[in-house]
């Protein structure tokens, strides 16, 4: 790691300016590692832009947002303002993604080529492009596990409320630690308690309405298993956003004998969306790309245009009883 760190800084320093982006639908492991970046960035008095999309982001970063201090300081920008502002030697971090087809905005990554990227999914095929540096350390919980080591590094420390958002990046990675949580996740997450991380603080960025809720475990009604460890989720014929689906995945993740879950339903008058997770063992991007889509191998979805529900899900059901 320390090698690729000190490579990480003198790009940095040697940077016109930094720009941060993540995945389409950024989470809090995502946007927990730009915050923490950013502390190592300012370290050094660069200017740096973090990549954010309003309109398609979730709830908990809303809130995140809203608790942070000076927030000004980061200069959240969006995916169209960016590319107004791009100049040489701009350096640009992609992190918790490596793939152009899943980054906020893929032209970044033609116009900028200076890159690297910080990641932690399973590689998959399609890098973002040759140009760039990449750092993936499939081994780790999250990103932010890795951006921890980066502060240590750095001999950085943080505030609590980033530490808050970071802890709860590594919580939404890890299933609430349960899934890749080593020895080392915990030793990072305890950086994150010295530094005044507040599991109340956590919750409430997780906290939603009670109305969805029931909404939701409603709908966990609608799955059944296929094949003894497949478990497939179909939607009513209203319409979802991509995040109800995979929460509805995630969910049906903690059922005895489940090692992967669908969820299907529409996420718009003709788009019917799936998404998919895996305890690791079972290759869903394998199955979404099937479909149409992709992912990562524990974490992966699709889209299908003009197709009923109800095909959909014959679809599914016959791949993955093949
Ligand atoms: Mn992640």
């Amino acid at each position: 790691m320390e090698k690729f760190f000190n490579h990480l800084t003198n790009k940095i320093i040697k940077a016109n300016k930094i720009i941060i982006m993540s995945h389409r639908y950024m989470d809090l492991d995502g946007f927990g590692a730009s915050l923490g970046l950013h502390k190592v960035i300012e370290k050094y008095n660069k200017k740096s832009y973090i990549i954010m999309n309003e309109e398609e982001r979730d709830e908990s970063i809303t809130k995140s947002i809203e608790k942070l201090k000076n927030k000004n300081k980061y200069n959240f920008i969006s995916k169209e303002d960016i590319l107004d502002k791009i100049e040489d030697n701009d350096l640009l971090i992609v992190i918790d993604v490596h793939k152009k087809e899943m980054v906020e905005e893929p032209k970044l990554i033609e116009k900028i080529n200076n890159i690297v990227i910080v990641d932690h999914h399973i590689k998959g095929e399609s890098f973002v492009s040759s140009k760039e540096d990449k750092y993936i350390l499939t081994t780790v919980s999250s990103t932010v596990e890795i951006i921890i080591n980066y502060l240590k590094y750095e001999n950085l420390t943080l505030d609590q409320i980033v530490s808050t958002i970071m802890l709860s990046g590594m919580y939404i990675d890890t299933n609430s630690f349960n899934i890749k949580t080593s020895a080392d996740t915990f030793i990072a997450a305890a950086y994150l308690m010295e530094n005044g991380a507040d599991n109340v603080m956590k919750q409430e960025l997780f906290q939603e309405n009670k109305k969805d809720f029931i909404r939701r475990q409603k709908l966990l009604k609608n799955s059944f298993m296929i094949n003894n460890h497949l478990i497939v989720c179909t939607l009513d014929k209203n319409i979802y956003v991509g995040s109800d689906l995979a929460k509805i995945s995630e969910e049906l993740l903690q059922f005895e004998e489940v090692e992967a879950s669908f969820t299907i339903g529409y996420v718009s008058e003709n788009i019917v969306g799936v998404s998919a997770r895996s305890l690791g063992d079972v290759n869903v991007e394998k199955i979404m790309k099937s479909l149409g889509g992709g992912g990562h191998k524990t974490d992966a979805a699709a889209r299908l245009e003009n197709i009923s529900l109800n095909k959909v899900r014959e679809k599914l059901i016959d791949i993955l009883k093949r």
